[in-house]
């Protein structure tokens, strides 16, 4: 098995988690940049994304659907509740998602030399951020204190959060709480962005 990603990509890093949590070797393909916009660095992405993940014959796109796929075809008592389809998991699911694709919408405007403090779009880009943790905060119950996928989600967006120190983070002492208490977890703490 083969994942293309890179280090920092918090997408990937759900993908690395799920990876690890389940015992599943995979050989990590960096792909370096992921902002640039040459094709034949991202393999069989069309969408020049990462991660992709091919095993064997088989390739997959997007975090979400290689995690499902792993569950699918290697745990399918599904010990991390990639699966689960409660609305309350979808809504944190896909409030952290959009959270994530805002980040990276203004990291990688930034790193192609837009000034985005200069454009409104990107305003709205750190208000959803905003409303994304604050709704996270206040929606935590919805998260695990034992390692799950939601959880290794939750983590790679804070990690990645700290990291690039886009938006303030004190005024979300449960996820900052969620995040330390996951990272104790010494192999969750291996794939931290750094
Ligand atoms: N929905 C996709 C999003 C993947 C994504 O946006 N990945 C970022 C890196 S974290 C990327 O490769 N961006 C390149 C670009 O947007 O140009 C997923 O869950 O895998």
């Amino acid at each position: 098995m083969q994942l293309l990603y890179t280090p920092r990509s918090h997408y990937s890093r759900k993908v690395r988690l799920v990876l690890g949590a389940l015992g599943l070797e995979a050989t990590l393909v960096d792909v370096g940049n992921a902002a640039v916009a040459q094709a034949a660095v991202f393999g069989p992405n069309p969408l020049m994304k990462v991660p992709t993940l091919v095993d064997d014959d088989c390739v997959v796109f997007d975090s979400d659907h290689i995690a499902q796929y792993l569950v699918h075809r290697y745990d399918p008592d599904d010990r991390l509740g990639v699966l689960d389809g409660r609305v309350a998991t979808l809504n944190a699911r896909a409030v952290m998602n959009g959270a994530m694709a805002a980040e990276v919408e203004l990291i990688l405007a930034a790193r192609t030399g837009i000034d985005t403090a200069a454009h409104v779009r990107f305003d709205k880009m750190r208000g959803a951020i905003d409303g994304a943790l604050a709704w996270l905060e206040a929606n935590v119950g919805v998260f695990l204190e034992t390692p799950s996928y939601l959880g290794f989600h939750l983590v790679s967006l804070w990690d990645h959060l700290a990291l690039y120190d886009l938006r303030p983070l004190a005024a979300y002492p449960r996820l900052h709480a969620l995040a330390a208490h996951l990272n104790a977890h010494p192999a969750i703490a291996a794939s931290r962005p750094v």
